[in-house]
């Protein structure tokens, strides 16, 4: 049995960034990063929003942190117990997972006694505006106290400061503090209510980047001297009224009290565990690690919102510049599909409503169709750089090619809204913009492909795979793969706004040129060249990659100057080689596992998984995945425990060049959760129905996991040599 709790004990001034990580809270609205109440920016502080950026002067467009109402000070006979300042006596920090609830205490040896601080939080999942905070003092002597608590709106930003303004009062009781943005004048309003279980004398103190109470006052030593804080945070975003709906949640919760809210937030988490839990018999750490994935999908999805996606990096902080990749289609939207169907319909939303920036994006190139941002802000704006690693020796930026040439993004999104689709029966979303997008999608690649004279093919050239270490390539599987996908769905779509015969899909027919659309579609799909398996069995990744440097990872990385280098990119150590950043070649066969025989997808495994430095955390999963379809898997279990512990052990790369690219990582938590179901558990379809062929561990005893589909709830249990499919209640 798991006990859902994470824990580190002792301070180690190297982990804070990565704890700040690990035990991050969130609600999909906005995401607290695991710091200490006494925390500035210094110490990456984060309460991260979703679906809100700004860009300040010629820095890169990121989203926005919100000015922190947890902050909190305390001063014990003039002098201040904080870290990492005061070494402590003890000190332990804790995340509840089950229950969402991150805890911290702290004690220091004062010259008078000990004083402890123990503090606990939630972002809740009731209502995602609301963060609370229970923080408790205790002595063993009658101490001389000042805490300073309210709102420290001093904020870490990689590429800010983004507010302009800070305007600060206080109303009846209440902290108030609006910043104002930079590029859009958009506004954010965080509003701090606090209660004490005992009496104290107040100060308020006003700087042009705080807003904070002094409060003073004796503490005895039997008691806990406890101050709970409510914290409303809106954006202008959200609604006109911000300001005063901020006031009034706080208003409100502090009426109903701590409990009230802390069982309500338990309450929806408890909802959510019902439905997504993973129970592994047999297999502790795995369990441990997969439920403690999901917790993080979790905390990011954007529940608040109809129309929204979850950053690369989920709200863990502004790496990336709070982007979507192909990370959510691909890595994360299987969790949702079969546990919260109405999830993924946000996140599929999000890409319906962004096609015009698609189809701008799409125009600048001189191409027809939808060509979907690399990194996508609101609107579909790109906010990929053509600039986005710096070179560690000389400082400069490096001209990289990810926004121009990752093309496969638009082939990610058709993939999405295909699953959805299949999975949840739910044409209506085809009506609502998917189908536009699909077929925007394949005039994209339509207007890319190329033929050669004496050629009866078609080729995708210049374009870089999902790995992203060799740059500008021909006719990259993975690639030409997802186009011919994209193609056939395009056509399937063309077909079925037919058959739906709405009053919109015979607008959209009739807006399209259907029979021509059509057959430009199929001749594609078919003379589309795909890479075939050589007299060894091994896919070539791209044109000419057999002819690269055959070396191994750790030649490569021996080459390395500075350990932060980019290995990719013009000059990288491992472009002229054959060693890659990421599955590629395997990305397509665990997708497309019928493509080829068994053995094909043995073969390629075995040759590409050496070759890959897996720099990515979007890579194990693959090769865990491909394992389970070439039934290997226990050549699968480490990959897949190596996704389900990315944000755990922390162990993943913080630096391409000289950018910070750490944060949590959902994709791994994706990858990890569609490893356990649709590989170990074998879960897959068969004309609509659902089936499994339980391929476990050797190590596990027992799989069991609920999927919702198609309006019903199942429980899947899972041995070696058994199965059941039950519904479930409700
Ligand atoms: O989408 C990924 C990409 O495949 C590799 N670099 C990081 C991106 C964000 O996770």
């Amino acid at each position: 049995m798991i006990n859902w709790k994470v824990k580190e004990q002792g301070f180690c001034p190297d982990q804070m960034i990565n704890n700040g990580n690990k035990f991050l809270i969130g609600n999909g609205y906005m995401g607290v990063r695991g710091t200490l109440e006494e925390f500035r920016k210094e110490e990456l502080v984060a309460i991260n929003l979703a679906g809100i950026y700004d860009r300040a002067g010629e820095g890169w467009r990121e989203p926005l942190n919100a000015p922190n109402g947890l902050y909190t000070l305390l001063k014990v006979d003039g002098e201040v117990y904080s870290l990492p300042g005061a070494a402590p006596k003890e000190h332990c920090i804790g995340l509840d997972y089950r229950r969402a609830l991150f805890s911290r205490k702290t004690t220091w040896k004062s010259p008078r006694g000990n004083v402890t601080i123990q503090a606990e939080r939630f972002a809740s999942l009731e209502e995602p505006h609301l963060l609370a905070m229970k923080y408790c003092i205790l002595t063993d002597f009658h101490a001389d106290v000042e805490l300073i608590t309210g709102i420290d709106a001093d904020v870490w930003d990689i590429n800010g400061p983004h507010y302009d303004a800070f305007s600060f009062h206080e109303e009846a009781g209440r902290l108030i503090a609006v910043g104002t943005t930079h590029e859009s004048r958009d506004q954010v309003c965080v509003a701090e209510g606090c209660q004490t279980n005992f009496i104290s004398e107040h100060k308020l103190h006003i700087d042009d980047r705080s807003i904070m109470r002094r409060m003073s006052f004796v503490t005895d030593a039997a008691r806990s001297f406890e101050v709970t804080k409510w914290i409303a945070v809106y954006t202008s975003k959200d609604s006109d009224d911000f300001e005063q709906q901020a006031i009034r949640l706080v208003n409100d919760h502090m009426k109903s009290g701590y409990e009230a809210s802390r069982c309500a937030h338990i309450r929806k988490w408890e909802e959510k565990w019902a439905v997504s839990e993973v129970m592994i018999e047999g297999d502790d750490e795995a369990m441990e690690a997969l439920n403690y994935s999901l917790y993080h999908l979790h905390s990011i999805a954007p529940r608040h919102s109809d129309s929204l996606s979850i950053a690369a990096r989920g709200l863990s902080g502004q790496t990336y510049k709070g982007a979507v990749f192909w990370d959510t289609e691909m890595f994360m939207l299987d969790f949702f599909l079969y546990t919260e169907p109405e999830v993924a319909r946000t996140l599929l939303r999000y890409r319906i409503d962004t096609l015009e920036g698609a189809k701008n994006k799409a125009r600048s190139y001189g191409c027809e169709g939808a060509f979907y941002a690399w990194e996508s802000q609101e609107g579909g704006y790109d906010a990929c750089s053509d600039y986005n690693v710096t070179d560690v020796f000389t400082g400069r930026p490096m001209r990289t090619y990810f926004k121009d040439k990752q093309i496969h993004i638009s082939s990610a999104v058709v993939y999405g809204i295909i699953k959805y689709i299949d999975y949840t029966g739910d044409y209506s979303i085809l009506l609502e913009g998917g189908a536009e997008t699909i077929i925007e999608c394949a005039k994209f690649y339509y207007s890319l492909l190329l033929k050669k004279v004496n050629k009866n093919c078609y080729e995708l050239h210049d374009v870089i795979g999902p790995d992203e270490y060799h740059e500008r390539v021909n006719n990259n599987g993975y690639t030409n793969r997802m186009a011919k996908y994209t193609f056939d769905q395009a056509v399937w779509v063309l077909d079925k706004l037919c058959e739906l015969q709405e009053d919109v899909s015979e607008r959209i027919c009739a807006m399209y040129e259907r029979e021509k659309l059509k057959q430009q579609f199929e001749d594609a799909s078919q003379k589309l060249y795909i890479p075939q398996p050589d007299e060894k069995g091994i896919i070539e990744q791209f044109d000419g990659y057999k002819t690269l440097e055959d070396v191994s990872v750790e030649t490569v990385k021996a080459r390395l100057l500075n350990e932060k280098e980019y290995w990719g990119g013009a000059y990288g150590v491992a472009t002229h080689t054959q060693i890659i950043k990421q599955a590629d070649v395997a990305a397509w066969l665990a997708l497309f596992p019928t493509d080829f025989s068994k053995d094909i997808l043995l073969a390629n495994w075995h040759y590409y998984e050496p070759k890959t430095e897996h720099g990515s955390s979007l890579s194990a999963c693959m090769y865990a995945l491909l394992a389970c379809k070439c039934d290997m898997p226990d050549r699968a279990y480490p990959f897949f425990i190596k996704s389900a512990s990315a944000d755990l052990t922390g162990h993943g790369k913080q630096w391409a060049g000289l950018i910070y690219i750490g944060g949590t990582h959902p994709a791994a938590a994706g990858g990890a959760y569609m490893t356990a179901i649709n590989g170990f558990g074998g879960l897959h379809f068969k004309d609509g129905e659902l089936k499994v062929k339980p391929q476990l561990p050797p190590t596990w005893k027992k799989l069991r996991f609920k999927i919702r589909h198609r309006g019903v709830l199942y429980q899947i249990d899972e041995t070696h040599d058994d199965m059941l499919i039950k519904k479930c209640e409700g």
